[in-house]
């Protein structure tokens, strides 16, 4: 996502490098790039216009900051004018309405409704404390009901059983009834998919909307972010034929080139609250504008990386591992439990791509499969490692390593090269210990990175790739606190 649009971006900022101050002569090249950035991105050409306006006066009008140089000025005045034609800050439904409160899914044939019906759910119940019914009302496909009581029932939420005989507003009023029966704060309606704008639908949607009026239901629109400018338009018309209070970007993990994402909220002056990334249940987040920004100028996104942190590592796991680790015990386990906390973070790229800077040097690596690949095999054999192995390492004699081997489908040789590697890691965790003991303090965020995280090692190999600044290449010379390197 926004790959393209950064690496341009990236390029367009090098014009106003090592320049003394923003004259418009300096500027136009840079400008120009940008415009031609965001309309290859599939940005709405009026939503280009406006923003490279509002650039070049900001930026012609900027006064010369003392010790900001001038290409500085230019990405911030970049980003915050991202930030706007997005919205600024997040913008989350209205919770605070008396139950029950309903709120309808629309959108085109196989946008995600159900998918993100079902995300919505789950998010309002774990973060929000909320009591859901979820609602089928796609009476086209009956199919549709089967889906999302499935979903439901996965993750353990209520599903109402529509009469599918029934139009869609006389199914969500017996909803309405059903729920409030059943003590629910809200009920998601999950509605019918057509494969274009069509008036049946549009009359049948309103309809609903209408018989629910009195309750202010939300109106939420599924865009498929894949097709870009289409959704732009898509959005446009089921605002102004239904009346919609609210976008949902869906697919955002595809290789989208974020036209829809940049432009949906200027076009129709309608927020878009939610992004949905992925087939998964938890594969759901806020749309934040400012954040956003931040992650397609390859600024990170370490606000949004903590909070994530923050759902999926288990604190009474870590500060176990912390104590372990003041005793100078580094077991595999402990390895292993870092990796599955790592993976529950996302993917390697996705992660990086939060770390300020990182998504440069993304862009020059190019592919972190095989180190990805190599954590997985790693995983694979630790699993087949006994419980006393996996405390101890060093009962590993040939015959227990043979095992391993077979157990894990590996070789003899991939299995003794694991446990050298996990020495030196070992070796390396004790001397970072011993600086911090030593009040050596922290080692710094780079060291953390550069070979701390499992897999990260990978890397090193590449930094000295043509394109990178002199900067990064001594850091890449700098050894993590694990050693880097031990793939
Ligand atoms: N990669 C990815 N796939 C998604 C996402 N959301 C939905 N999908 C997939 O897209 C397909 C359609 O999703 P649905 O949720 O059934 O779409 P829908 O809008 O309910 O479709 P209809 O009810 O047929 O109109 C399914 O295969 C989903 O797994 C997403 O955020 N990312
Ligand atoms: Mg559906």
């Amino acid at each position: 996502m926004f790959d393209t649009l950064s690496g341009k971006f990236a390029e367009a900022f090098k014009n106003i490098q090592g320049k003394g101050k923003i004259s418009e002569d300096n500027i136009e090249n840079a400008v120009k790039e940008v415009r031609t950035a965001l309309l290859e991105a599939d940005v709405n050409f009026k939503v280009v216009k406006e923003f490279i306006e509002n650039v070049k006066a900001k930026a012609l009008g900027e006064k010369v900051i003392r010790g900001v140089n001038p290409s500085e000025q230019f990405v911030k005045i970049i980003h915050d004018e991202l930030a706007k034609i997005m919205g600024e800050a997040n913008e989350e439904i209205d919770l605070n309405r008396p139950p029950v409160h309903p709120i309808l899914i629309v959108g085109l044939n196989g946008a995600g409704k159900t998918t993100f019906s079902g995300k919505l759910a789950l998010y309002l119940r774990s973060k929000k404390k909320k009591q859901i019914l979820l609602v089928p009302a796609d009476t086209f496909r009956p199919a549709a009901k089967d889906q999302l009581q499935t979903l439901a029932k996965n993750i353990s939420i209520d599903c109402f059983d529509s009469d599918l005989t029934m139009h869609p507003k006389d199914i969500a009023a017996a909803a309405m009834v059903e729920a409030k029966k059943l003590g629910k704060d809200i009920i998601i309606i999950d509605t019918a998919g057509r494969l274009h704008v069509d008036e049946e639908l549009m009359g049948q949607l309103r309809d609903v909307k209408r018989s629910l009026e009195k309750y202010n239901p939300e109106i939420l629109l599924v865009a498929d972010a894949m097709i870009g400018q289409e959704s732009v338009n898509v959005a446009k018309s089921f605002n102004e034929s239904v009346g919609i209070t609210g976008v949902i970007l869906s697919k955002m993990d595809s290789d989208t080139r974020g036209g829809a994402a940049l432009s949906i909220r200027q076009v129709t002056g309608v927020p878009i609250r939610y992004v949905s990334a992925g087939e998964t249940m938890k594969d759901f987040e806020l749309f934040h504008p400012d954040r956003l920004a931040g992650r397609i100028l390859d600024m990170g996104d370490v606000v949004s990386l903590v909070e994530k942190a923050e759902d999926v590592i288990d604190k009474e796991e870590a500060e176990r591992m912390m104590k372990n680790l003041e005793k100078n015990r580094f077991t595999v386990d402990d390895f292993m439990k870092q990796m599955n906390m790592m993976s529950k973070l996302g993917s390697m790229e996705s992660i990086m791509k939060m770390i300020p800077g990182m998504g440069g040097l993304l862009r020059n690596i190019g592919d972190l499969s095989p180190a990805e690949n190599e954590m997985k095999k790693m995983k694979i054999i630790i699993s087949s490692m006994t419980k006393e192995e996996k405390n101890n390492y060093k009962v590993m004699g040939p015959s227990r390593i043979e095992r391993v081997a077979k157990g894990s489908g590996s070789t003899v040789q991939n299995v003794k090269d694991f446990l050298s590697k996990f020495a030196q890691m070992e070796k390396m965790v004790g001397g970072m210990m011993g600086m911090l003991k030593g009040g050596g303090g922290m080692p710094g965020m780079d060291a953390l990175m550069g070979g701390g995280m499992p897999g990260m090692g990978q890397l090193k190999g590449f930094r000295q790739q043509p394109g990178q600044s002199g900067k990064e290449k001594k850091k890449g010379k700098k050894k993590g606190p694990w050693g880097g390197g031990y793939f």
